[in-house]
């Protein structure tokens, strides 16, 4: 259960005590040193190894790289927000777990997407040792690949989920505006769109995010699964049968015959998840600070909606910076 991923206890150990009071160091110097800029939830982000990101998460990630012990066999949910993790933490879950759980009586319908598997971005010191979760271990990340400690990105797997970035701009717009704190003036959508293009918010700039994990699935395309929400959306059964694979777990002659492939997508779908009761009532807790209402996961879950939003002047702007960033990479959003 989630709760239990986000255990937190204060350093036990004289060693531990000066292992966490280095990392407290280490981050205030980071906090009066690093470039500012207006963040979307908390009022200011930091400018970390080229990505923004907000003191918390800046301070999470020390704590992951001096702590996190990776597997061989640890397959990491990497993603932009707002681009799909919710939505692939229930497939990579359903597809992984398919044996342990009835399709009428499962995990996910008791417990939501969030429960299944751990969101490192959030862990809070000291990190759990994470020894208890079956291999192969599932993770969830939001920071670019330069963030992530070196042991991950040589040995783990990774599904990296991307999404049109004008529909990532209105979700986040929309996400973000719910969980800013008070103190702060509202988030205009002009401001938003203003600073996400010029690549301030959480996790940002956009493009480098994507392109970071879009040339590391080109020199490795075995461990690393580049998916795109839309794809997914048009042919979320392809998609099913290929994190099969990419987990381990094809899907044999006797589960496609029963039709399990088609059975995952349902319980997965936007429509099911988002009128489970479970989904819609209650908060999940990120680490001690953030805590998120669980229907705040669950907005529209389509395709387009920018056009609800955007102007004709925003949607080209977004579009011609897309189209410069990726230029030569291959990759077409
Ligand atoms: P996160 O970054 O906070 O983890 P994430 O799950 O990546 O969020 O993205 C949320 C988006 O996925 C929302 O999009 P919207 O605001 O445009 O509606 C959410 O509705 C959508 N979403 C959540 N679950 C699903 C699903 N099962 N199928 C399709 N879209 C989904």
């Amino acid at each position: 259960m989630m709760s239990n991923y986000f255990l937190s206890t204060t350093p036990k150990t004289k060693e531990e005590e000066e292992e966490y009071n280095f990392i407290c160091q280490q981050h205030n110097q980071l906090i009066k040193t690093s470039p500012k800029g207006n963040g979307w939830r908390v009022k200011t982000l930091y400018n970390y190894k080229g990505f923004w990101i907000n003191p918390n998460t800046l301070k999470t990630n020390l704590i992951l790289h001096s702590y996190f012990k990776c597997q061989p066999t640890d397959i990491i949910l990497a993603s932009f927000m707002k681009s799909g993790t919710t939505w692939l933490k229930a497939l990579m879950f359903s597809t992984l777990n398919r044996d342990r759980y009835t399709f009428s009586d499962h995990h996910l319908l008791r417990n939501g997407p969030q429960s299944t598997f751990p969101f490192i971005d959030c862990e809070c010191y000291p990190i759990s040792d994470f020894t208890h979760l079956p291999k192969p271990r599932l993770f969830a990340t939001h920071f670019a690949r330069a963030l992530l400690p070196p042991c991950m990105t040589s040995t783990c797997k990774f599904v990296y989920v991307c999404r049109d970035p004008k529909d990532v701009l209105i979700s986040k717009w929309h996400f973000m505006k719910k969980l800013r704190s008070t103190d702060l003036p509202p988030l205009t959508l002009e401001k938003a769109f203003s600073l996400f293009c010029q690549g301030v918010s959480e996790y940002g700039p956009f493009w480098e995010h994507v392109l970071s994990y879009w040339k590391a699935s080109l020199e490795s395309p075995d461990k690393i699964l580049f998916l795109k929400y839309e794809e997914i959306m048009k042919k979320p059964e392809v998609v099913v049968r290929k994190l099969a694979e990419f987990m381990g777990k094809p899907f044999v002659e006797d589960e496609e015959e029963k039709g399990v492939v088609n059975e995952i997508v349902k319980l997965c779908s936007f429509e099911n998840l988002s009128n489970l009761e479970v989904n819609k009532n209650g908060v999940e807790k990120f680490g001690k600070l953030v805590e998120v209402e669980k229907c705040q996961f669950f907005r529209k879950g389509e395709i387009g909606d920018w056009k609800n939003y955007l102007s004709k002047e925003m949607k080209e702007c977004i579009d011609g910076i897309t189209h410069e960033k990726l230029k030569g990479s291959g990759l077409v959003l």
